[in-house]
């Protein structure tokens, strides 16, 4: 039986289909369409009703080809989401969480709810966007909005909505708003009464694996196509991407490194106290009864708006253009915290680079391969660093780290990954969050049992790819100088 998952992320919005054919699952890609926000002034949004058009596109083009589905599923990233009016209509173009509309929010926030009453009741991260910060300053700036809004919903949610006129919150992308308290498993009411935001915009939760229900008339009209059943599936695209982890112990570390870098393990209760919040760590709502205990690292998104930048100014490289240049650059010549907030929104990120170089006086990287190795050899110290905290969190040692998304085909960073850490990198699947999404479909259709069957089907259908780690002794004392050049030790 086939199902098919649409996976927005920043890189790219995808329809995938996946065949289960007893024990493997083969993936085909039905379309592939950009999903860049829209800039308009300082506003930074998403293009949210061409994405449903280009969904549509995709569903189309299953027609006369391939056999349809028998479900579909929809994840993207966390955070971002619409409101709706009475009659059910988007009051707004909903913002791309890298809007600056947050800026300052979280601190003034914090001047009504301390940080340690929000980490105590909700276990999530302090990410300046997060959806609470979101909200905070929507009901500052447009309360208008919040006074007419009847329905909040998330992207993932909102899109599976205009496909079937259900409307349904989910739980893993729920958790990312930070307003979600998983002690009481329901909306935190507090938290909404102290910032004035209505409650019943919120309805009550529902699980990966909830049947929702099917394509509306509008859309098989329009389409020439059956009801097929939309299900919802772990919706935040890092939920499902730890879905699809190839991995056979229990207790295992993981990276998912696409867009951003997600690194942490998965754990059965939500790990709150106060060094958790001292650390930033986050607990965000993981499919059957989980939660991923994980740190946000700003991932390859610095390298994402370098290459953009430069294609701006006619040097136009592709990524494994940039991986070669960045192997011929001196090693550990400069490093940066990739986590600094100059790096959170988008613009010139080699000029931003060479900044935080002069700041911290080191060696200014002067061209691309000098950028992209500072970049690439920073990203992979900074994930010896949650790793090593993600031991200390969960009080567990793992044995290597299973990576996953798109950013396994830069082999090389694979494998200075493997160095820094000092254990071995298992990378794969690429397609990590497709694969998870179709992996809760096949569950709640009883093709497969749970998340363990799941997990093995999944190692036994992609290539796992194994990194050994080398040069220990000098991966350790440039580990030295990271640490000093961005005060993390
Ligand atoms: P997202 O889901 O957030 O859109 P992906 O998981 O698709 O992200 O990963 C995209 C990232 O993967 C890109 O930013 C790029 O750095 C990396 N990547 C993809 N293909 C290659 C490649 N051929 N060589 C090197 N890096 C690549
Ligand atoms: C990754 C991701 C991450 C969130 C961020 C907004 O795509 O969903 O887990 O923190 O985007």
């Amino acid at each position: 039986m086939s199902v098919l998952a649409f996976d927005l992320g920043a890189s790219s919005g995808r329809a995938m289909l996946g065949q289960l054919n007893s024990r493997t699952i083969g993936v085909t890609e039905i379309h592939r369409f950009p999903n860049d926000p829209v800039r308009i002034g300082d506003r930074f949004q998403w293009d949210i009703l061409r994405i449903y058009h280009e969904m549509k596109q995709g569903l189309l083009k299953l027609k006369g080809k391939h056999n349809l589905p028998s479900s579909i599923g929809i994840d993207t990233w966390a955070v971002d989401f619409g409101l709706l009016d009475q009659g059910g209509e988007l009051l707004m173009n909903p913002y791309h969480y890298r809007d600056t509309h947050t800026d300052g929010v979280m601190e003034q926030v914090f001047r009504e709810l301390p940080p340690g009453e929000i980490f105590d009741r909700t276990g999530i991260q302090f990410l300046s966007f997060n959806t609470i910060y979101q909200l905070a300053s929507l009901q500052r700036k447009k309360p208008y909005l919040l006074q007419e809004a009847d329905r909040f919903l998330m992207i993932p949610d909102l899109l599976r909505y205009f496909l079937t006129g259900e409307m349904a919150n989910e739980f893993t992308n729920a958790t990312t708003t930070q307003l979600y308290n998983p002690h009481t498993a329901s909306w935190d009411d507090h938290l909404l009464k102290s910032l004035k935001i209505p409650h019943p915009l919120f309805h009550p939760v529902v699980q990966p694996g909830t049947h929702i229900g099917g394509l509306r008339p509008a859309v098989t009209e329009e389409l020439g196509l059956p009801s097929i059943p939309l299900y919802a599936v772990a919706e935040h695209d890092t939920a499902s991407a730890v879905v699809a982890v190839p991995a056979l112990e229990r207790s295992f570390a993981y990276l998912s490194c696409g867009t951003w870098s997600l690194m942490g393990t998965e754990v059965d209760q939500p790990v709150i106290h106060e060094r958790a919040r001292e650390l930033n760590f986050t607990n965000e709502g993981g499919a059957y009864g989980t939660y991923r205990l994980l740190k946000n690292i700003m991932g390859l998104w610095i390298l994402q708006e370098c290459q953009r930048t430069w294609g701006r100014e006619g040097m136009s490289h592709s990524f494994p253009e940039l991986v070669h240049m960045a192997e011929a650059a001196p090693a550990f010549a400069c490093f940066i915290d990739p986590d600094d907030s100059m790096f959170l929104p988008a613009g010139d990120m080699p000029k931003r680079v060479r900044e935080y170089a002069a700041r911290t006086n080191q060696g200014v990287p002067q061209n691309e391969g000098a950028l992209v190795r500072c970049i690439m050899e920073s990203l992979a110290m900074q994930y010896r660093y949650v790793l090593e905290l993600t031991e200390e969190l969960s009080g567990r040692k793992f044995q290597g780290l299973h990576m996953v998304g798109g950013g396994i085909h830069n082999e090389t960073l694979c494998q200075w990954t493997a160095n820094a850490i000092g254990k071995p990198v298992w990378a794969g699947p690429a397609e990590g969050s497709a694969i998870g999404n179709m992996a809760v479909q096949f569950i709640a259709q009883g093709e497969l049992s749970d998340i363990w069957e799941a997990r093995a089907v999944i190692r036994e259908s992609f290539p796992v790819k194994t990194y050994e780690p080398q040069d220990a002794p000098l991966w350790e004392e440039a580990y030295g100088v990271f640490g000093q050049r961005t005060g993390k030790r």
